[in-house]
């Protein structure tokens, strides 16, 4: 894969796609979903419920007159906002504001079991996370303590702490707590991360965090050109009776691709051959519309966002949602396909490991899929598995749980270190080889 930099400040791209995906994580009801519509003027958010996810995009402006006062210099608008609108801010209400960032707010499940999994396989595309603490909930909460353990385990070190609903409860108990949380963090997070108290519901303090999202959370490195997205959700826009020549339209989520571009989904159709042995054809389409919300894109880079995706492809083939979880990628340039890997893992737990014959579920980005540890070894603790499907493996890193009690638990991160593709090639590097397993 090439890397390119992409100006990621480049007004022609912010206009229109977001370039920074902001993690929304907190505990059941503690205002994520109202915050989200607040700061970015949604009356709704964009669902993903098989993931449990929800999105919403926001354009941060500032200023440009440099004596307009921070933190209100700043402010939040829709996706749809146009690029220098006037300053709100009385006594500055003749100058332009410039737009600073489109980030796109991802909501995310409270359920560290589902949480967890999620952030181990999207940590690379998310970039900041803001927690938020109901104030009206009494403070030090277990679950704070868990949500910070969580984001410490998986990586995710821009964190801006909110404290929600302060319009809801006395000022003076919600300083109290604010110092509270103030003091837990400082003890619990190396460095600092900023503390705020807001109201969604009154919009008080949005361009507080409209600044530390500028200030404290750095926009993605490490872009790359030919990257394959994962799908969010497939479904079909074609009208029940099309007429001649109109396009039948299935729309996908992911990022980086243009109009007209020829894909390929991975793995496709899967089905068995007459002996019984896996098989996979792939899915050729083109796509003819490319949408970030409202926004109409000619082409979407690899860095914000959910983005729609219009094709040519038969609507039969999306039934159901039916393509969740497949990859789509330049003709060509799919990820190859394997039905046993090599993993690295790296349990969460000390003294635990995984056993030969144990069934897992792994997480790889928007798909989980079951598998079987067909072979373990002492050494670095890598593990063969085969999985129940094939695997599109377009990423290094994903989550393993184990069921327990009939709940799936996480237990290990694994890293893709090799394996044995559908078509019988097997890919493993000098290490794994030196084992001796029968591969
Ligand atoms: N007073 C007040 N109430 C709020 C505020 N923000 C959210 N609420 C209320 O808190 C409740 C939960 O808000 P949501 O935004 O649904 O919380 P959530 O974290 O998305 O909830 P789940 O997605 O179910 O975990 C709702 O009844 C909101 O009206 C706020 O700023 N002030
Ligand atoms: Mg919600």
């Amino acid at each position: 894969m090439i890397e390119v930099k992409w100006d990621l400040l480049d007004p022609e791209i912010i206009s229109r796609q977001p370039t920074i995906n902001i993690g929304v994580i907190g505990q059941a009801g503690c205002g994520k979903s109202t915050f989200m519509k607040a700061i970015c003027e949604r009356a709704q958010l964009e669902r993903i419920v098989t993931m449990n996810l929800a999105f919403a995009n926001a354009k941060i402006y500032k200023c440009e007159n440099d004596e307009c006062p921070p933190p209100l210099c700043y402010k939040a608008y829709g996706s749809g906002k146009e690029d220098s609108p006037l300053c709100e801010l009385v006594g500055f209400q003749n100058c332009r504001m410039k737009l600073l960032r489109h980030v796109s707010f991802v909501e995310c499940p409270d359920d560290l079991n589902i949480l967890m999994p999620m952030l181990i396989t999207s940590v690379p595309s998310i970039q900041g996370v803001l927690l938020l603490i109901d104030a009206n909930e009494r403070f030090p909460q277990k679950q704070t303590s868990d949500f910070l353990a969580a984001l410490k385990a998986v990586g995710l070190n821009h964190i801006i702490i909110l404290q929600t609903k302060v319009d809801s409860i006395k000022e003076s108990i919600a300083m109290d707590r604010l110092e509270a949380i103030k003091k837990f963090i400082k003890r619990r997070i190396v460095g600092e991360a900023p503390v705020l108290s807001v109201s969604a519901k009154c919009k008080y303090n949005i361009e507080d965090v409209c600044e530390y999202i500028v200030k404290n959370i750095p926009l993605p490195q490490h872009l790359v050109k030919r990257p394959c997205v994962s799908i969010f959700r497939s479904i079909d826009i074609s009208k029940p009776a099309p007429e001649i020549g109109e396009t039948k339209g299935v729309v996908f989520c992911g990022s980086l691709r243009r109009v007209n571009q020829m894909i390929e989904i991975g793995p496709g159709i899967v089905d068995k051959d007459e002996n019984g042995e896996i098989k996979c054809t792939p899915i050729y389409s083109k796509i003819v519309s490319l949408y970030s919300e409202q926004n109409e894109l000619q082409y979407a880079v690899p860095a914000g966002g959910l983005i729609w995706i219009g094709t040519t492809l038969d609507p039969t083939l999306t039934n159901a949602d039916s393509l969740f979880g497949q990859v789509l990628g330049e003709v060509q340039f799919l990820p190859r396909l394997f039905c046993k890997i090599a993993v690295g893992v790296q349990m969460l737990e000390e003294r635990t490991k995984l056993g030969r014959g144990e069934i897992v579920k792994l997480n790889i980005h928007s798909s989980s899929i079951v598998a079987r540890v067909c072979q373990a070894s002492g050494e670095g603790g890598i593990v063969r598995l085969k999985v129940k499907s094939p695997v599109c493996m377009m990423q290094e890193r994903f989550a393993i749980s184990r069921n327990v009690e009939n709940q799936w638990r996480l237990i290990a991160i694994g890293y893709m270190r090799g394996g044995t593709t559908v078509d019988g090639e097997k890919i493993y590097p000098p290490h794994i080889r030196r084992l001796g397993w029968n591969l």
